[in-house]
């Protein structure tokens, strides 16, 4: 295009490249959800199918670009990670956050009535979603992380279980439910779960007591292969990954056996 007299607003744009060489983590977060979940009647504590079409629209977010080696979703938030080589985008900050935000938020919307099919979605309660970067320089940092939102899942979980037991169950207020769980430790709490309701914790399911974890099963395939690959050899590989199916999971993440086991996760190859 000719220069013109105007070019120069160009240079008001800032360089937002994330560090080279580090681990890229997009947590994207549902907004107002609290208000969002109430008018759809979301079930509490947890509502199956509201987890699920989250998982779903992460799916084609993993699907849709291939450099994403995991994510892990819990509640209305979920966390993308790009490996420390990835280059997508020359790793401009805005344009990474604001992709994966607006395909997430796309799938999710179009995949709604799946989920929620006697449900139709009513303007001005219309999911939308914000998102940050945040880069890590090691695995284990990274690792830690995803550690960090697990934890945070089951803590969250326990005490949202055990109150809305106390209400829904026990007839309790909620000021009162609250009131009783304060300053409670998880014992106390596993507790009162078994002792007034019958009900074991550990027998609660897995996806709301771990939350979700995605990855790619079938790398196996393409692993062994060579680091160093010519464009074309490259663009095979992203298309294989692009068809390897992605897996919905819900497993410890804190633990080394996750990581030991899939070794191609944290590996980055190809
Ligand atoms: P934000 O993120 O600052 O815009 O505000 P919120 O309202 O999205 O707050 P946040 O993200 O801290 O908490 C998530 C809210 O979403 C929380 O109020 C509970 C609700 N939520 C998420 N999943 C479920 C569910 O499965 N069932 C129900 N009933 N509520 C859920
Ligand atoms: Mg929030
Ligand atoms: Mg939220
Ligand atoms: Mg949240
Ligand atoms: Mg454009």
């Amino acid at each position: 295009m000719a220069n013109s007299r105007f070019e120069y607003v160009k240079d008001f744009e800032q360089p937002d490249v994330l560090l080279p060489n580090t681990w890229i983590v997009v947590r994207i977060d549902g907004r107002g959800f609290h208000k969002l979940s109430d008018h759809y009647a979301f079930i509490k504590p947890n509502d199956r199918r509201a987890l699920d079409l989250m998982n779903a629209a992460a799916v084609e977010v993993m699907k849709d670009l291939p450099d994403l080696c995991i994510a892990y979703g819990v509640s209305d938030e979920f966390s993308f990670v790009f490996h420390p080589t990835c280059q997508l985008f020359e790793r401009r900050n805005a344009k990474l956050v604001t992709t994966i935000v607006s395909t997430f938020t796309a799938y999710y919307i179009h995949l709604w009535s799946t989920y929620f099919p006697s449900t139709p979605l009513q303007p001005p309660y219309l999911p939308s979603f914000d998102g940050r970067a945040v880069i890590y320089p090691t695995a284990r940092i990274l690792r830690d992380y995803m550690s960090w939102r697990q934890v945070d899942c089951h803590i969250n979980n326990l005490y949202n279980t055990t109150f809305w037991t106390m209400v829904q169950q026990g007839g309790l207020t909620n000021t009162d439910a609250e009131q009783e769980l304060k300053g409670t430790v998880s014992a106390d709490k596993n507790e009162i779960l078994f002792k007034r309701f019958g009900i074991n914790y550990n027998n609660e399911l897995e996806i709301y007591k771990k939350g979700s974890v995605l990855y790619r099963q079938d790398e196996d395939d393409y692993a062994q292969s060579e680091p160093k690959q010519s464009r074309s050899q490259q663009e095979k590989l992203k298309k294989l990954r692009r068809k390897a199916q992605v897996v919905v999971d819900h497993v410890d993440i804190i633990r080394d056996e996750f990581w030991e086991r899939r070794p191609w996760i944290l590996s980055g190859k190809p």
